[in-house]
């Protein structure tokens, strides 16, 4: 029998550090016996990339006089794990290079036991080394990995290094330039997980996408392995389903239910679900709800919703860093939740999984996407390969939180036959996994006809998606052309539409100006605010928006000294976390829509 996760490890270890691996994640790592290696790390930054000539990960110390190494570890900087390295000293706040991590940890061994290291995320790309091997690599700074460590850990003195670089590249995704800080490091939890020999190594458990009583299921063990017996329990629905797995170790089903109390925003139910193994067992609550679209409408449990969104980034901005806690989810997360929302827009990356799962528990629908931003290589196989991987991290890691609505493949690109074939492979690698979400992008090309007096947009793609998102700064990127109750839009006709991204900047405090030219003044994003809320009533498909965005947000290309300062202002709350006043009008917005 061939183990899948020993493939993985070795297609991890075959590919360069500019590729991706391919490999089948663990499904609810949370959910798992895992020990944390979260913490203080030690830490050399290596500018000129030298540390990889120089084996600094055998972390070798000298054994005689004339022996010596010009590096060691210990007592050396100590970054925080998770966390970003830019905002722990102020020498790594502009770093874009290779930083190596190293610690020691031991690990007990119970009979039989599997051992993988997983990565929450490391931005950008990463080699791992351990006991002065190395044994795995990953690309993409927003997506988990695993790497199996059975036969190289030790019970104790394990010295484990990560060799972290976020250097762009044109090949990479985010590309060259992109709205949003550059965070480097370990950004997210590691853990060593453990399972036993065989385990339940991924499964798929969601209500159909329109059946309101049925639950699809598809569950896998590690090892292809036919006639093994799996459970799967939903106590509180009374459902118990003995399984028997294929010759690939897989059991596929769909059993109907009774008396479901459907998840929603309203009504964020989520039921424990117990699935188990001869060998293995693994819990966690999940949520079922239908989703689905029929001509402009999109449904969520059978009734058309209208999703009062929002976006933030991955970002504290009282911290001048990334988020990687509940804690900093709930700081997030509540923000929203005051302004009335229930949709977030992740932008414009996958964050991490606390976010997603908070998000799932307090009512959020989710729209989750990889960064292809703006400047992708679409040209580029390898880029396409590199895109596949992420989004097949983002769908494995997610596809059992109900809360996600949608799968975003890009955010604001140019027709070109390249650019459809790269994104059409995308949206197959997403159906590929799972076929219940909508998936959408978000598009920049609406224009305004003079002959026609309205907005329009050309392209093809749209037709591929099952909602168009539109970005549209008018007012702020954008001159009115006609008044703003009088701008009639004749986008996506036939196709649900969200304006996923709209607002202007304004400096928290800064007044004046409000109807005449922009002075970052919170007035005159007010009064942007007003004029695009109006202009919303003559979206006749319009069916969810998300005014760009909750929170002010670090920027390198945002340069005006006293207005901007290296802060994207368009946040309706500041970066002290004090909200400006287009924050009221947009809240009165979504308390008026029922
Ligand atoms: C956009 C991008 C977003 C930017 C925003 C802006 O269209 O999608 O990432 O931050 O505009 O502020 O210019």
């Amino acid at each position: 029998m061939i183990s899948r996760s020993f493939i993985t490890m070795i297609v991890t270890v075959c590919m360069g550090m500019g590729s991706s691996n391919a490999q089948q994640l663990i499904a609810n790592v949370y959910g798992r016996n895992t020990q944390s290696l979260n913490g203080k790390w030690n830490a050399i930054i290596d500018l000129y990339d030298q540390g990889g000539k120089n084996k600094i990960y055998l972390n070798k110390k000298p054994e005689g006089k004339t022996d010596f190494y010009e590096y060691a570890f210990e007592n050396g900087l100590r970054l925080n794990v998770p966390s970003d390295w830019n905002s722990q000293t102020p020498e790594l706040k502009y770093y874009e290079g290779t930083v190596w991590y190293a610690r020691r940890f031991d690990a007990a061994k119970g009979q039989g036991e599997r051992m993988f290291l997983y990565f929450g995320a490391v931005s950008y790309r990463c080699r791992i080394y351990l006991n002065g091997l190395e044994i795995g690599r990953h690309e993409g700074g927003f997506t988990p990995f695993q790497i199996e460590v059975t036969k190289a850990v030790k019970e104790s003195g394990n010295f484990l290094v990560v060799e972290a670089n976020n250097t762009r590249t044109t090949d990479a995704m985010p590309a060259m330039a992109f709205d949003w800080w550059n965070y480097g490091g370990i950004t997210r939890d590691v853990s060593l997980v453990k399972t036993p020999a065989v385990f339940i190594e991924d499964y798929f458990v969601q209500l159909n996408k329109y059946k309101t009583d049925q639950v699809d299921a598809r569950i896998q063990l590690s090892e292809k392995a036919a006639n093994k017996t799996i459970e799967l329990n939903i106590p509180e629905l009374n459902v118990k389903q003995r399984l028997t797995t294929d010759a690939n170790g897989i059991v596929a089903v769909s059993f109907k239910v009774n008396k479901l109390e459907r998840w929603s925003p309203d009504l964020p139910k989520l039921y424990k679900v117990i699935i188990s193994s001869d060998t293995d067992k693994i819990e966690e609550h999940i949520g079922f709800r239908n989703l689905y679209v029929k001509g402009e409408d999109i449904y969520l449990n059978d009734q058309p919703i209208f999703l009062k969104a929002t976006s933030f980034h991955e970002e504290i901005p009282q911290r001048l860093g990334r988020a990687f806690s509940e804690a900093d989810a709930m700081m997030l997360l509540s923000e929203a939740k005051a302004l009335g929302c229930n949709m977030i827009r992740l932008a414009h990356y996958p964050q991490n999984e606390h976010t997603v799962r908070l998000a799932e528990k307090m009512g959020f629908l989710l729209w989750e996407e990889i960064p292809v931003w703006q400047g992708i290589d679409f040209e580029n196989k390898e880029t396409r390969l590199k895109a596949g991987n992420m989004i097949r991290e983002m769908v494995t890691r997610d596809k059992n939180r109900c809360a996600l609505a949608f799968w975003g493949v890009a955010n604001e690109t140019q027709p070109s036959e390249p650019r459809n074939e790269f994104l059409r492979y995308l949206v197959q690698t997403c159906k590929s996994i799972d076929t219940s979400r909508l998936i959408t992008a978000a598009f920049d090309l609406v224009r305004f006809d003079k002959a026609k007096q309205q907005f329009v947009m050309d392209d093809p793609f749209i037709k591929e998606l099952d909602v168009v998102a539109v970005n549209k700064y008018m007012g702020w990127y954008h001159q009115w052309p006609v008044s703003p109750d009088k701008a009639i839009w004749n986008v996506a006709k036939g196709q649900p539409l969200i304006i996923s991204e709209f607002g202007g900047e304004a400096l928290l405090g800064q007044t004046g100006n409000a109807d005449i030219v922009s002075s970052w003044s919170e007035d005159y994003q007010a009064t942007l605010y007003r004029d695009n809320l109006a202009m919303f009533k003559n979206i006749p498909n319009l069916r969810g928006t998300a005014p760009w965005i909750l929170f002010d947000f670090r920027s390198p290309f945002r340069f005006h000294p006293t207005n901007q300062d290296g802060w994207n202002r368009k946040g309706l709350v500041s970066d002290q976390g004090i909200r400006k006043k287009a924050w009221y009008l947009m809240k009165a917005y979504y308390d008026n829509i029922k």
